[in-house]
């Protein structure tokens, strides 16, 4: 059976949504829903692996599915909803729990990463992660996953799952008719010049929400004054831009800046090094500064006025909510005939 093709992807609502997200996640969801039928989802079960407050966290929701329609997202055509609402997530992660092997989970750098020397202590839900992750793809039946390089892991769990599923239960998918496997492989969509943003402060750690320092990334809603003294306070090194990208394989931070410059220009590092080559950091900067403030101005400004609108938002994710239940509950159906379970 061929599957039909489709996207699926979700952004965490644990804080604020930052350019690496942008970059690595949103602009990609953006561009696919021309070519696909996609479903972006906030994902706040995934959210309390850790605690969240939870007045917060009804803030971080509606800001996240603020950010996704500012950013273009089109709430008619495509599915944009928040996990909780849509029971079968975590339902089919129970099923995955099963499935999946404690040494496959105990591979996952980003449990290392998050867990730290602190493992005893971590929830079992953060241990679980991609488990879920890979229930919130597969219950869609999802083909493309548009995701950030840290994710890639997870990605080969989710497909790893998915073959292992088809292969416990490959008789009792043929009896129930379907002629093939029952899951597709998840394709991850893992491209550009931005898929690992790095923080402005150190070109060697990932720039995420969870970072103390506000200086270490650019915020979907930072003001353009705030925008221009971060990237003016980015850590650079002393030297003039390469001509070539084989330059900036030694210099982390160039190539982090670069590489933003690039992803928000739509063009390539090549293409930003033509230009930019041989010039000192301070003059590359003022550039940075007005294409950044240029391109997520506008995005921040909407995200702002968007979220004070709660009834709008609320309404966005509960019709999203509904739409996904119905893809959600039919693929439910079917796992629980091919597992073995009894339903009326
Ligand atoms: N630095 C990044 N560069 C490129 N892509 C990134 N993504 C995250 N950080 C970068 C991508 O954004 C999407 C949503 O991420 P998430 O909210 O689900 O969680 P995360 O990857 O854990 O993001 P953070 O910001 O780093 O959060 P914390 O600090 O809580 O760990 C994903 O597609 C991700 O790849």
């Amino acid at each position: 059976m061929a599957f039909k093709e489709r996207v699926f992807s979700g952004v965490q609502p644990t804080g604020n949504l930052h350019l690496g997200n942008y970059l690595g996640a949103i602009t990609k969801f953006v561009a696919l829903q021309d070519t696909y039928d996609c479903i972006y989802c906030v994902v706040d079960l995934h959210a309390i692996t850790v605690w969240q407050d939870p007045v917060e966290l009804k803030r971080t929701i509606r800001e996240v599915t603020a950010a996704f329609i500012a950013s273009g997202i089109d709430p008619k055509k495509q599915i944009i909803f928040n996990q909780s609402q849509v029971a079968e997530h975590a339902e089919l992660a129970w099923i995955f729990n099963c499935v999946a092997r404690l040494g496959w989970l105990n591979r996952m750098t980003q449990f290392k990463e998050k867990a730290g020397k602190d493992r005893e202590n971590a929830s079992v839900g953060l241990y679980a992660y991609p488990n879920l992750m890979a229930a919130d793809i597969l219950v869609y039946r999802a083909t493309h996953v548009p995701v950030g390089e840290d994710q890639k892991q997870h990605l080969e769990l989710a497909r790893d799952i998915s073959q292992k599923f088809n292969f416990d239960f490959a008789k009792s998918i043929a009896s129930h008719g379907f002629d093939e496997a029952f899951f597709p492989q998840p394709e991850p969509l893992i491209q550009g010049p931005a898929t690992r943003v790095m923080s402005l402060r150190d070109g060697s750690k990932k720039m995420s929400k969870s970072e103390p320092s506000d200086y270490s990334r650019i915020n979907l809603t930072d003001d353009a004054d705030t925008i221009a003294q971060k990237v003016r306070k980015a850590k650079t090194d002393p030297e003039a831009l390469p001509s070539e990208e084989e330059g900036l394989k030694p210099r982390p931070e160039a190539d982090n800046l670069v590489g933003i410059y690039a992803a928000l220009n739509g063009t390539t590092k090549a293409d930003v090094l033509r230009e930019f080559g041989g010039a000192q950091f301070s003059s590359f900067k003022m550039a940075l500064v007005d294409l950044s403030v240029a391109k997520l101005g506008p995005i921040g400004a909407e995200m702002k006025k968007l979220v004070q609108d709660h009834d709008y938002i609320d309404s966005i994710l509960a019709d999203g909510s509904k739409r996904a239940s119905v893809i959600a509950g039919e693929t439910m159906k079917a796992v629980k005939d091919i597992v073995g379970f009894v339903r009326s």
